[in-house]
């Protein structure tokens, strides 16, 4: 079996830390080797990047293009040294957030133009691109409430107004309504195991290669 990207997309809190676990262990259980990664960070300097981004490391305000390049910074690492590499050996990639993050957050959130940021994800990103992408879609409170819930604090991001995640949510699912042989859409409020269901019946039907004996 060829190795493929997945990917796992959405507002605050929807859960993609959660099911991308699950579908780590599914793919194990099945002998398929697989890594797993995030973003931003992913490599010792993504890391690093990780830690301006959200807990800020440099202790100055950061404007939005320098937020918008970090990111992709933290990208064009893991493409080159990680993600690229394993697609070549042939591994499969489970990751958390990728370059719709960079549209949704930066564009549609903060306003830059998207198709820019399209050129920098492709500048970031060469020939690595996801085969399927999970969009774990949630009400904003709600999905804020628990990532709150869960780490007892609010990053740098999420402190954002509702109005900026209201609209990032608006644009993951103008994304996912343009491309949707690519995205997938997941209710995420629903509880974790119902949404495990769905995006196995999901992954059945895109990658059945994976479900054969
Ligand atoms: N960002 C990132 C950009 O602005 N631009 C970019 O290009 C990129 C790549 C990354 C931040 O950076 C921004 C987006 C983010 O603000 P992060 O710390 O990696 O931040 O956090 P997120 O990716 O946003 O992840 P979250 O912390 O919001 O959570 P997840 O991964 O969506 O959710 P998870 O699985 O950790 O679950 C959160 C809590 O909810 C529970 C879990 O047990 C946990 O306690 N939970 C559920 N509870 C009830 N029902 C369910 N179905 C549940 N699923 C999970």
């Amino acid at each position: 079996m060829t190795g493929k990207l997945i990917t796992f997309e959405g507002p605050e809190g929807g859960g993609k830390s959660t099911q991308a676990r699950l579908l780590t262990e599914f793919l194990r259980n099945k002998n398929i080797r697989v890594l797993t990664s995030r973003e931003p960070g992913g490599t010792p300097t993504g890391e690093i990047i990780r830690d301006i981004l959200q807990n800020d490391l440099a202790k100055e305000p950061l404007c939005d293009a320098a937020e918008a390049l970090l990111f992709c910074a933290s990208r064009a690492q893991l493409c080159t040294n990680v993600l690229g590499p394993a697609l070549e050996r042939g591994d499969w990639i489970v990751l958390d957030r990728f370059t719709d993050s960079t549209l949704a957050y930066q564009g549609y959130g903060r306003g830059f133009d998207v198709e820019t940021l399209r050129q920098l994800n492709a500048f970031a990103t060469g020939p690595v691109s996801p085969a399927v992408t999970f969009l774990l879609d949630i009400p904003v409170l709600d999905g804020l409430q628990r990532a709150v819930a869960r780490s007892g604090n609010k990053d740098r991001i999420e402190r954002a107004p509702i109005a900026f995640h209201e609209r990032l949510r608006q644009g993951y699912l103008e994304m996912a309504a343009r491309e949707p042989e690519r995205f997938a859409v997941l209710d995420a409020s629903q509880p974790v195991e119902r949404v495990t269901q769905d995006l196995f019946r999901v992954l059945e039907e895109r990658l059945p290669e994976l479900f054969e004996a």
